[in-house]
């Protein structure tokens, strides 16, 4: 089996990379930070006597994803899953004060950059009628929160594009699945406030927030259903979290 994972330098991405390759899957790795995709690689094959490829290339970048997707020959391009987890919050403020590049930033990589790799890879699995798109939205795909709303509104977009994707894969025997995590404590908070692990640190604090390792487990036991069953929407928050904006928080 063969796997495509956006984002695997990082968090969700890298510990789902793991747990696929555990399970005997090789591996197509991408994302931006080349220094990080080279070792994580060549840990994976070792470890777990898998097959690697790495591309390296920035999802708001069409040109780039359309060139390294075209550069896939051979037995890479028989690939199985399509798990679509790059993405990102940048800031967190009132619309009125929101700086208008965050929003690009946001917009450009969690829906534009889904889209152009969903519009590349799927072609690759209707060939084959088979196999299967993971989308990686959010409890903020199902809410919205305070100081949330471009991050939210994008989260909205990629679970209205699970279902819409649904539908247009059923024809073709492919599975689509939304992944919608609460808090989990990755490098996603520094991002979000742009370098600042203190501020980020704060977000995780008086609560067990969930690990990338509980959302890559999540992912894999519904990429390992039977092919007949299709896991259409999870939801999985830390047990302190009631939704997207109810944290119990103990201090
Ligand atoms: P991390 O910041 O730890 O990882 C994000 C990954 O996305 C990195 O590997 C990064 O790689 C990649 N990425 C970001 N922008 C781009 C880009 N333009 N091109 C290619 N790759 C990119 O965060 P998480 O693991 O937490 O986030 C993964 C997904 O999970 C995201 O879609 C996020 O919205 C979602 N999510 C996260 C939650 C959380 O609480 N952490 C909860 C709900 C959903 P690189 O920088 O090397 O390109
Ligand atoms: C990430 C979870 O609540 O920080 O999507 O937006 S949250």
């Amino acid at each position: 089996m063969l796997a495509l994972i956006t984002g695997t330098t990082s968090g969700i991405g890298k510990a789902s990379a793991e747990i696929f390759a555990r399970n005997g899957w090789n591996l197509i790795l991408t994302g931006r930070r080349k220094d990080r995709l080279e070792p994580i690689a060549s840990d994976l094959q070792k470890k777990y006597k898998i097959k690697t490829l790495i591309l390296n290339f920035d999802v708001r970048n069409l040109k780039e994803v359309v060139k390294n997707i075209d550069s896939i020959k051979g037995e890479w391009k028989n690939i199985d899953l399509l798990l679509n987890n790059a993405g990102l919050a940048s800031g967190l403020s009132t619309i009125q004060e929101g700086n208008i590049d965050d929003w690009e930033i946001m917009i450009d990589t969690n829906i534009k950059g889904l889209l152009y790799m969903t519009r590349q890879i799927a072609p690759l699995l209707i060939a084959k009628n088979k196999g299967h798109i993971i989308n990686v939205a959010s409890v903020a795909g199902k809410q919205v929160y305070p100081n949330g709303n471009v991050y939210c509104a994008t989260k909205h977009a990629v679970d209205a594009l699970s279902q819409a994707m649904r539908i247009d894969m059923i024809q073709h025997g492919i599975r689509v699945t939304n992944i919608a995590p609460g808090l989990v404590e990755t490098e996603f908070s520094i991002v979000r406030f742009h370098g600042n692990a203190e501020r980020a640190k704060q977000t995780y604090s008086g609560f067990q927030p969930l690990t990338a390792e509980d959302i890559a487990e999540t992912i894999y036991w519904c990429a390992s259903r039977p092919a007949h069953v299709n896991i259409n929407d999870v939801v999985i928050t830390p047990t302190a979290q009631a939704n997207a904006y109810v944290i119990n928080k103990k201090v």
